[in-house]
């Protein structure tokens, strides 16, 4: 097991903790409530040593193009303002988070975290060079984050305890996992934080 130490420049970005993507949720991801106490206790973590967290959330309006209804893959999911798009009331968000809301427009689709928010600039501002990733879901937000997030020039750690896949189509999470490494992220879990 290599330990990651955690240093001035690193940053939690939590993905999508919400009620519709947990159990009894409209877009349920299996075991996907086994990930909130792991990123609670990352949260802890970074907080304590003053970290920057960031989170982020899937909202969009009740007719978004991504709904099966309007020709889309998903069943009706993280509408604004609604029960299903509010965050976990288990996730122990520090009340300062700064929340990134994507996918609010209705003729697109924005998976990433970057996708139309500030979080770029954010992180920059916070001289943040290093991403630790978690939340749902590792096939979808998580994926086209680190995507993003290489680009962009950052390093992205990936806690792999800390995700889970919605696997529209099976092996869609391990598929996710591959392209995420072909962006140089690195994998660990959550117990490698030194
Ligand atoms: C997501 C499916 C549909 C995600 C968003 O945030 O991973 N997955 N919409
Ligand atoms: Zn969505």
């Amino acid at each position: 097991m290599t330990k990651v130490s955690l240093g001035e420049h690193d940053a939690l970005l939590v993905v999508d903790i919400q009620n519709d993507f947990l159990p009894g949720g409209s877009l349920a991801v299996a075991g996907s409530d086994a990930v909130i106490p792991v990123l609670n206790a990352c949260i802890a973590r970074f907080s304590a040593q003053g970290l920057p967290v960031h989170a982020c959330r899937d909202w969009h309006p009740p007719d978004h193009c991504s709904f099966i209804e309007n020709g889309g893959p998903w069943p009706p999911h993280c509408i604004a303002g609604t029960h299903g798009a509010e965050f976990s009331t288990s996730l122990a968000l520090p009340p300062e988070t700064p929340v990134m809301s994507k996918g609010s427009l209705r003729d697109r689709e924005a998976y990433s975290a970057f996708d139309g928010t500030e979080l770029a600039a954010l992180l920059r501002k916070e001289q943040v060079g290093r991403i630790f990733i978690g939340g749902l879901t590792t096939d979808y937000c998580v994926l086209n984050s680190v995507k993003d997030a290489s680009r962009l020039g950052f390093s992205i750690f990936v806690l792999l305890d800390a995700t889970r896949a919605v696997d529209l189509h099976p092996g869609d999470g391990k598929a996710a996992l591959e392209a995420m490494k072909g962006h140089g992220a690195i994998f660990l879990e959550s117990g490698e934080i030194a």
